[in-house]
């Protein structure tokens, strides 16, 4: 292992004073978050070159968005899944896996839609997926059921072809490019026909559309039943570690202070100490500050 990589990214009394608290903790959670796939890639909504910086969340995750426009909608999703098909999990995501392996009473609360932590083999019984998958389409009709794992098929329709110059299709200047059809896109952005656009199989009515939560929308039952479950069924919560996520979208952060309320020790795991989330999380017992691909590796030691 180079020299490089065995250079502690932490300071030695928090890792030492968090590792002998991990290592008599039973009940523990990690509530993720964009941060954790930025190693692998994936742009995260806030930071620089984040997702919202270019587009205004609102104006594409949420159902009113995809009633509107959905080729719009769905180009920023086609984009996504993509990018995501792309990326590889990183060292945050196997050493997130490997203390799941390790700690039957460990359960991880994933606010990333990318797929990552099922490709790093986190064991699926001790991750819960709040804001569904990027890789799950489903009917968008209101009574019909249907729903498919599709993580083999990019772009799932050619209409949905990524530009060769691999650029994002919805930012704002690619949309305006389109409507002043002044595009300085090699290839012209394709207007897409809703005809072309993914149809439920099952109803061969309604579109099909991303199997993610839009804001709005309610996170999974079964998924928010789960998590309650094992916190009532917890005496106390051990440790909450909070990592790369802004912890601003409720009721994902929510479950930072129902740790908390169970007795939870926090340890916040950011690449800034600024991004002050509106619930005052960063009064925790530890401050990892850095790439949680280097610390989570270096913590879960
Ligand atoms: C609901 C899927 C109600 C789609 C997402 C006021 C109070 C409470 C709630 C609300 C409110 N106003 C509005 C609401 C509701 C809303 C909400 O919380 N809005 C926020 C903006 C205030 N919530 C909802 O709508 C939720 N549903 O409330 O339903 C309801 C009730 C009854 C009946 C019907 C409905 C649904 C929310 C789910 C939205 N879907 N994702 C998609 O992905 O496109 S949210 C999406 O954004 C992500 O999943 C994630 O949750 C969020 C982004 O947050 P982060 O992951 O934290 O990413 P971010 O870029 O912000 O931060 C990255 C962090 O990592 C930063 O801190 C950065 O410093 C750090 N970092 C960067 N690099 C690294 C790093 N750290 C470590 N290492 C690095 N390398």
């Amino acid at each position: 292992v180079s020299a490089a990589a065995r250079t502690p990214v932490v300071p030695q009394a928090d890792l030492e004073s968090f590792q002998a608290h991990l290592n008599q903790s039973t009940r523990i959670l990690a509530l993720v978050g964009a941060g954790l796939s930025a190693a692998s890639g994936l742009p995260t909504f806030r930071g620089a070159g984040g997702l919202w910086r270019t587009h205004e969340a609102t104006q594409l995750a949420t159902p009113e968005a995809f009633g509107r426009d959905p080729a719009l909608v769905w180009q920023f999703y086609s984009y996504r899944r993509h990018m995501a098909l792309k990326a590889k999990p990183n060292l945050a995501h196997y050493a997130l896996a490997e203390l799941a392996r390790k700690k039957e009473g460990f359960l991880t609360l994933s606010q990333n839609v990318d797929g990552l932590s099922p490709r790093a083999q986190h064991p699926a019984g001790q991750l819960k997926l709040l804001h569904g998958s990027l890789f799950d389409v489903k009917c968008s009709g209101f009574f019909c059921d249907h729903v498919e794992r599709n993580n083999y098929i990019d772009p799932i329709v050619p209409a949905l072809e990524i530009p060769t110059d691999e650029s994002d299709p919805t930012t704002t200047e690619a949309v305006q490019a389109r409507e002043l059809d002044i595009s300085d896109h090699k290839v012209p952005l394709p207007e897409i026909d809703l005809d072309h656009l993914p149809l439920c199989p099952k109803c061969m009515k309604g579109l099909l559309r991303p199997g993610v939560v839009w804001f709005g929308e309610m996170l999974p039952r079964d998924v928010m039943r789960d998590i309650s479950d094992w916190i009532k069924a917890a005496e106390q919560i051990d440790l909450i570690m909070v990592i790369g996520t802004s912890a601003k979208v409720y009721p994902a952060a929510g479950y930072v202070d129902a740790a908390r309320s169970k007795g939870a020790r926090v340890a916040v795991i950011n690449m800034d100490r600024n991004d002050e989330p509106a619930s005052g999380l960063y009064k925790g017992d530890w401050f990892f500050e850095g790439d949680a691909a280097q610390i989570m590796p270096e913590i879960l030691r």
